[in-house]
């Protein structure tokens, strides 16, 4: 497995499916759980531990703890995405996530960021392997044009 992605909670995988879907599409192997670093932190801790993955995917809401224990227990790469929840629509989780002591670095996506992680992790793996890279070039390229595009019936309307 190349990427582990942890979520806190089940109610989470709404969000982390993005992450799932963008690995997929790029031919990476990844497995997901749900482990909390409150409710059950010796599953995260033997999870990470035991784990084979190049790069974390770590996700919660709230007062979420998650990536920064993640990253206590390795020094392999983790991506932390704060999860959007009631009352504070993840402010809570973004300051919780990103806030990291010195020593422990967690690289804090935006609020229910999950694309953008797993294209994270993608880029980090791309760095010693050519393939992927090239998939990295040929995504952007793809969503330059989408965006050409879409520009294109933009000046239509403009021009109506
Ligand atoms: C966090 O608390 C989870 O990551 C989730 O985002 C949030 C709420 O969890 P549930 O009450 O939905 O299980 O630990």
């Amino acid at each position: 497995m190349t990427v582990a992605i942890i979520m806190g909670s089940d109610s989470d995988w709404k969000v982390l499916k993005a992450a799932v879907d963008t690995l997929k599409n790029f031919g990476v192997d990844v497995e997901a759980t749900v482990a909390s670093a409150h409710r059950t932190p010796q599953k995260v801790h033997d999870f990470v531990k035991n784990s084979p993955a190049q790069v974390f995917i770590a996700a919660a809401g709230m007062a979420a703890h998650l990536a920064g224990v993640v990253a206590s227990l390795t020094t392999k790469p983790v991506i932390g995405v704060p999860i959007n929840s009631e009352p504070f629509k993840g402010l809570d989780a973004l300051l919780s996530t990103v806030q990291m002591p010195g020593g422990v670095p967690v690289a804090t996506m935006a609020v229910n960021g999950a694309k953008n992680a797993a294209l994270f992790a993608v880029e980090i793996l791309a760095l010693k392997d050519d393939s992927l890279a090239k998939k990295l070039i040929s995504y952007r390229e793809q969503m330059a044009a989408e965006i050409e595009l879409k520009d294109k019936k933009i000046q239509q309307e403009v021009s109506l």
